[in-house]
C-alpha cells in the first residue's frame, strides 16, 4: 500500500507501506502508524507524516541541540508538543538538564507512541522528565515568568490543534517564560516548499524577540528539501555554543555537530535578501 500526504493542495508525497501498525481518532485528530519500507514505523496526524523510526534524527536533533548548546546553563527545559518522545530524548542527552516538562496536547498520541513508536524510550523511562497532558498556549499563559532556560516548541503544521503554536501572542508569552539568557527554538516548517509559510514565521518571531536565527537542514519524512528551526533570544547570539557541550554529546549523534551549528546558519542569496 502506499501512504500519501498532501500538501496544501498542491503536492503529494508518498511512502510504500507494508501494513497499517495503528490506528486511532482522538478528540483532535486522527492518529496513524505505518510500517513503512524506506523509514520504518512512520507516525501521521490528519495524514501527515510526523516522525519514523529511521530518519528522524536530522529533526530531532536540530530542534534540541542548536539550542541547547547555545544556552548558557540549560537546566530547566519546556518542550511544547513532541508527544512522540524524540525531542525529550535529545534533551535528556545533556545532564546540564535538571528538568524536563514536556506539553503535549493530544494523549493518545502519546500512547500510541510509547506503545508502537519507539523513539523516546530512554526519556519516558528518565526521572528528570514531566509529562503535562494539556494545551500548551494555556501552558505557557500561566506559566510564571523567566521559568525556563530553554524552550522548544515541537508541533506539527499550522493547522489543527499546532495552529496556535504559530501565534505571535503564544510566542510573547514563550518570551516572557524564558529566562533572561535563554534560547527559544520552534520547528519552522521548509522554506523552500512553503516559502511564505516560512517568512510569515520569521515576521511573527521577530514582532517579537530582539533576536531571530534561522537555521536550516534536511528532514527527508517531510518531502522537503530542506526544513527550519529558529532560535530566538532576548538578545544573545544563539550561534555562539558552548563547544565542550556540543563536543560532548556529539559522539551520541548522527547530524548535529559543533562546527555544523554555525553551518546551519548560512542560508541561500534569496533567503539572505528576504530576511535583510
Ligand atoms: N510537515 C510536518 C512537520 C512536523 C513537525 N513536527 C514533527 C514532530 C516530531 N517530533
Amino acid at each position: 500500500m502506499w501512504c500519501e500526504e498532501t500538501f496544501a493542495d498542491r503536492v503529494r508525497y508518498g511512502l510504500r507501506a507494508s501494513r497499517v501498525v495503528y490506528e486511532g481518532r482522538s478528540a483532535y485528530q486522527t492518529i496513524a502508524i505505518y510500517e513503512t519500507l524506506q523509514y520504518g514505523r512512520v507516525l501521521a496526524l490528519d495524514g501527515v507524516f510526523q516522525t519514523g523510526e529511521r530518519g528522524e534524527h536530522f529533526y530531532h536533533e536540530m530542534i534540541a541541540h542548536p539550542a541547547l548548546c547555545a544556552a548558557p546553563s540549560p537546566e530547566r527545559v519546556l518542550v511544547i508538543g513532541g508527544g512522540d518522545g524524540g525531542t525529550a530524548r535529545e534533551v535528556l542527552r545533556h545532564p546540564e538538564v535538571r528538568s524536563c516538562v514536556l506539553v503535549e496536547i493530544d494523549g493518545l498520541v502519546m500512547e500510541a507512541c510509547r506503545e508502537h513508536l519507539p523513539l523516546g524510550r530512554a526519556a519516558w523511562r528518565d526521572p528528570r522528565l514531566e509529562v503535562v497532558l494539556g494545551d500548551g498556549v494555556a501552558y505557557v499563559r500561566e506559566a510564571p515568568s523567566s521559568s525556563f532556560d530553554v524552550v522548544i516548541v515541537d508541533g506539527s503544521d499550522p493547522v489543527g490543534p499546532s495552529e496556535g503554536l504559530f501565534g505571535e501572542g503564544f510566542y510573547r508569552h514563550c518570551s516572557r517564560v524564558l529566562a533572561g539568557r535563554g534560547v527559544f527554538v520552534t520547528q519552522s516548517e521548509s522554506p523552500i516548499l512553503d516559502l511564505e509559510l516560512f517568512l510569515d514565521i520569521q515576521r511573527r518571531l521577530r514582532a517579537v524577540f530582539p533576536r531571530v536565527t534561522p537555521l536550516v537542514g534536511p528532514a527527508p519524512l517531510y518531502g522537503a528539501e530542506q526544513w527550519s528551526w529558529t532560535l530566538c533570544t532576548h538578545g544573545g547570539d544563539p550561534l555562539e555554543l558552548d563547544v565542550s557541550r556540543a563536543a560532548r554529546v556529539e559522539p551520541l549523534l548522527r547530524y548535529y555537530h559543533r562546527d555544523l551549528h554555525r553551518a546551519s546558519a548560512v542560508l541561500s542569496a534569496e533567503l539572505r535578501r528576504l530576511l535583510g
